[in-house]
């Protein structure tokens, strides 16, 4: 095990949902985003992510000299406040000029809007002192696969990537794969994906990805799998732990809360690749259930953080040498007890 280290927090304005579902409405007011802000230190965390118009609201009607004044008065509101801007996402999947997909949309002139918004990201981020862009491919799939070519769009998302790249000599581009919702079936569905796309863009050492729990799960992939894959290359940059009931919707429960020895498994593996020692953030893409009443809503961020800081002692306090008895007895059995017992503080 790693010797003791602190782990950085992160969440991002949107993890304050009011509770709406493709069935119902808000069951919670808006919040103001100065009041998302103000929670931050209190609930034990030290950064934030933002979309692109979280940090510059409506941006698509406002001028690049506009954005820029407005991303620095952020800049300095963070600053007082102590607090650093892990990322920033360009939110490509708001504009109408995206219904048809982003970067792979059958549209030239709406694959142009993309690219600019992702370069004006960029810039955004750079007022931040923000080095670090998550690409969150949501529309970049099909609901009728034969309406796009899988290999042009991969093609579109490299070139797209190429201009990111191109245009900010430093800016380093994490990929969030995900494999379905809002679309039937993504391009980028695992992390595997993202890599090798890294591979084809201009600079491969700039691009990396984020990982989150609940898209492994809904790829049918162990996210602690994905951690590792992901650290082999040095690639992961950013994480969003949450957890996810099989197959459906994309929950972002509290993390640990469905499947709490697959959370276990997720930080050991934190652990063992040394995340966080090279400034990496722990964030968690959770929001409230629809049933949270406003005073409890920031129960999710805290007890995610909470259940988080738990099994970093329970991996730190797992007896890694009879663990390694049991593996080389190839006595699985009894290793498998072992984990339970350990979580279950027996
Ligand atoms: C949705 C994604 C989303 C992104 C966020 C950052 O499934 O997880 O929450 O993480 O927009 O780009
Ligand atoms: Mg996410």
């Amino acid at each position: 095990m790693s010797k003791k280290r602190d782990y950085t927090f992160s969440y991002g304005p949107w993890n304050f949902s009011e509770g709406q579902d493709p069935y119902g409405p808000p069951t919670r007011p808006v919040q103001t985003f100065d009041w998302k802000l103000d929670q931050l230190k209190g609930l034990g965390y030290d950064a934030m992510m933002f979309h692109d118009d979280d940090a510059v609201p409506e941006l698509d009607g406002k001028s690049h000299k506009q954005i820029r004044k407005e991303a620095k008065a952020l800049h300095r509101r963070l600053k007082d406040a102590g607090i650093a801007a892990e990322i920033v996402a360009p939110r490509l999947w708001f504009s109408p000029n995206t219904i048809d997909g982003a970067y792979t949309s059958n549209d030239p002139k709406h694959r142009k809007y993309a690219v600019e918004r992702s370069l004006q990201c960029i810039d955004i981020a750079n007022e931040l002192d923000c080095g670090l862009i998550v690409l969150w491919l949501a529309r970049e799939g099909t609901y009728v696969r034969e309406s796009k070519s899988g290999r042009r769009s991969v093609e579109l998302i490299v070139e797209a990537i190429d201009k990111m790249l191109g245009h900010d000599k430093k800016i380093r581009i994490a990929i969030e794969p995900k494999p379905n919702e809002p679309m039937d079936v993504a391009y980028i569905p695992t992390i595997g994906h993202a890599l090798a796309v890294a591979q084809l863009c201009s600079d491969p050492k700039r691009v990396g990805a984020l990982i989150e729990t609940a898209h492994c799960i809904l790829a049918g992939l162990d996210p602690s799998d994905e951690i590792d894959f992901a650290c082999t290359f040095g690639k992961l940059w950013s994480l969003h732990l949450n957890d996810q009931n099989g197959l459906k919707f994309d929950q972002d429960k509290p993390f640990g809360s469905v499947n709490l020895r697959s959370a276990f498994d997720q930080v050991r593996t934190l652990e063992r690749n040394k995340y966080g020692s090279r400034g990496e953030c722990v964030a968690f893409d959770v929001h409230p259930f629809r049933t949270t009443k406003i005073e409890h809503w920031a129960k999710h961020l805290e007890n995610s953080r909470r259940t988080f800081l738990h099994l970093v002692e329970k991996a730190r306090s797992f007896d890694e040498k009879a663990a390694q008895a049991l593996v080389k007895d190839r006595n699985y059995a009894d290793l498998d007890q072992m984990v339970l017992e350990h979580l279950l503080g027996k």
